[in-house]
């Protein structure tokens, strides 16, 4: 006699009070999970997303106060930037106290899928404390986690990554502030976080989840504070 049943539940899920928006929850949540219990999705085999470039910054702009995306359209505001320095690919930007903002946008979240940031560096100095940031997107706005590629007193790069299981980061690589330019990227995977320093490659196992995050991606500081001093180029944001 399933009617009484399903009556029964409909009274309790659907009653008045504080409880009825989280039972409502409850029942959207039963939605998926039915979904995934069908067979032919049960035996797939996972198949690895392809990598997707969703923004590339050349940082090529000789005026005007724009950072155009060469792929996505996800241009940034530049804020006392230098153009037109001498640069690892085309030209690069010059940061003192300086920050570019690119509006948050659903495809610079990676969710649960593997992440690559990176950015070009060339510069002489390094901080004193605690640190320079050179590309983040997380901290000043909703959602879950962040991701940033930072610069550390000891001259070496680091990644960060926050996520819905954990926080991780990872400072690794030779001192970068010799005046020459040098590639860093930042990847986030199932299993680990990896640091990437001209080719050279430093892993740490840990499983950080999903980031997905209604924050500005900032380029050069952390808003207004931990401004990067020297040069930026070639910036890239690859999900999948
Ligand atoms: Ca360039």
């Amino acid at each position: 006699m399933p009617e009484p049943t399903v009556g029964r539940m409909l009274s309790l899920v659907f009653r008045p009070g504080p409880s009825a928006a989280l039972a409502c929850a409850a029942v959207v949540a039963l939605v998926p999970a039915a979904a995934t219990a069908r067979p032919s999705e049960a035996v797939a085999p996972s198949a690895p997303a392809a990598a997707v470039v969703v923004a590339l910054w050349h940082m090529d702009e000789t005026s005007g106060n724009v950072m155009v995306d060469a792929v996505g359209g996800h241009h940034g505001t530049l804020y006392g930037v230098q153009l037109g320095l001498p640069g690892f690919g085309g030209t690069a930007y010059g940061f003192t106290r300086s920050l570019v903002a690119v509006p948050s946008a659903r495809a610079l979240s990676p969710g649960r899928k593997k992440v690559t940031l990176t950015i070009h560096v060339n510069t002489t100095s390094a901080p004193v404390r605690p640190d320079w940031d050179l590309l983040r997107k997380g901290v000043f706005g909703d959602g879950v986690g962040d991701y940033k590629i930072e610069f550390q007193p000891s001259g070496q790069a680091s990644c960060g990554f926050a996520g819905s299981l954990r926080s991780a980061d990872l400072t690794a690589g030779p001192r970068l502030n010799d005046g020459r330019w040098h590639g860093v990227q930042c990847v986030k995977t199932a299993n680990e976080i990896r640091l990437i320093v001209d080719g050279q490659r430093f892993t740490k196992r840990v499983r950080v989840g999903s980031i997905s995050n209604g924050s500005a991606l900032l380029i050069g500081a952390r808003a207004g504070s931990e401004f990067f001093r020297g040069a930026l180029d070639e910036a890239s944001v690859v999900v999948g």
